[in-house]
């Protein structure tokens, strides 16, 4: 079996690892907080984790009434002067399969040099060089993926990312939330097991386009670069109603769109799939809202008041759709050509 298979059907298994984890570390999580000094957060990461530092930042503005930022730490590295007024009195959250990708270590240490900026580290790797510069550390390694291109450690990112600003804004019910969705996890995976495959093998797609809002922007941008990095394909990831405002004049018939619809409207989304077929797209939806969408393909996921916690099963299901799809080519999804699991300058 291919390791990226494995590592995206078990991924549930180690997100209730990661809950169970930083549960039990909140505790020193909020002494933590409470000790350092900081008026921001800013998210960095590169690549895969990058995507998840930018839907961590739209969390962190809409639940903590703090502001915060999310840069790609060779954007940072590069340019540190032009960042450095956001960079005063921010903390640091810094996502990494590995720890080791030299541009969030450079990234980290100038920061670092020139403040006294707290730092948080979520590592799918113990004893990281990143570990080692940061303040806080929460270690993951069950979340490691072996392969190159990262699934399941994603998704455990962005579970820890959301978890950690449950726990500084108190949200007890964002945390039953994703608790919730982790343990429906294995069996929504085989409610869609089969459907997905069946997008993947029997559908004539070369093209991705991956649609999604708000604090599931960045995971969706996620989504897309796995089809990228598994599945060789072209892909590109937009806000739902903007892919109007443009990208849409390359959406056609060699196209597969992806959407997960947002909990709060069916008019205006119904009438965007309408204009997403007749432009020849095959279109998934993935939604919480049982109606009839007028898509190819949807698949219904249960309905939680914190939209983020959507993002969860969403990703799994791009996730095993980039396979399917790269599998169906004849690619090995495990190692794609010109492409290393991290970083070293
Ligand atoms: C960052 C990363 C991966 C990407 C690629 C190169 O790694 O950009 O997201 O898939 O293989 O490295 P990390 O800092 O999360 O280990």
């Amino acid at each position: 079996m291919y390791l990226t298979k494995k590592e995206i059907f078990e991924q549930y298994d180690a997100l209730q690892k990661t809950y169970n984890h930083i549960l039990s570390m909140e505790p020193d999580i909020r002494e933590f907080y409470e000790q350092s000094n900081f008026k921001s957060i800013t998210y960095i990461g590169c690549g895969s984790s990058y995507c998840l530092c930018q839907s961590a930042e739209i969390s962190a503005n809409i639940r903590l009434g703090l502001k915060a930022y999310s840069i790609p730490a060779g954007d940072l590295m590069l340019n540190y002067k032009s960042y450095k007024s956001i960079l005063k009195d921010t903390m640091l959250v810094v996502p990494s399969r590995s720890g080791s990708t030299s541009e969030v270590l450079k990234a980290v240490e100038l920061v670092k040099s020139e403040s006294e900026a707290p730092c948080i580290s979520i590592c799918a790797k113990t004893d990281s060089e990143l570990s080692k510069i940061a303040d806080l550390n929460i270690e993951i390694p069950w979340a490691f993926d072996e392969s190159v291109c990262q699934t399941r450690t994603v998704t455990n990112l962005y579970l820890a990312n959301l978890m950690l600003n449950a726990i500084y804004s108190g949200d007890k019910a964002l945390l039953d939330e994703m608790k919730t969705a982790i343990q429906k996890g294995n069996s929504f995976i085989e409610d869609y097991r089969d459907l997905l495959k069946e997008v993947a093998e029997k559908e004539e797609w070369s093209k991705v386009v991956v649609l999604a809002d708000s604090e599931l922007q960045g995971i969706a941008s996620e989504a897309a670069l796995a089809f990228t990095e598994i599945s060789l394909l072209q892909s590109s990831c937009h806000h739902l109603l903007d892919v109007r405002h443009g990208p849409i004049v390359l959406i056609n018939d060699s196209t597969l769109v992806i959407a997960v619809s947002t909990p709060y409207d069916t008019q205006y989304q119904t009438e965007l799939v309408k204009d997403l077929k007749k432009k020849g797209a095959k279109v998934v939806l993935v939604s919480s809202n049982d109606i009839n969408w007028g898509a190819d393909y949807t698949l219904l996921i249960p309905g939680y008041e914190n939209y983020a916690v959507h993002g969860i099963p969403f990703i799994f299901v791009c996730q095993a759709i980039a396979y399917y799809k790269a599998v169906a080519e004849g690619i090995n999804p495990d190692v794609p050509q010109g492409l290393d699991p991290w970083i070293k300058l």
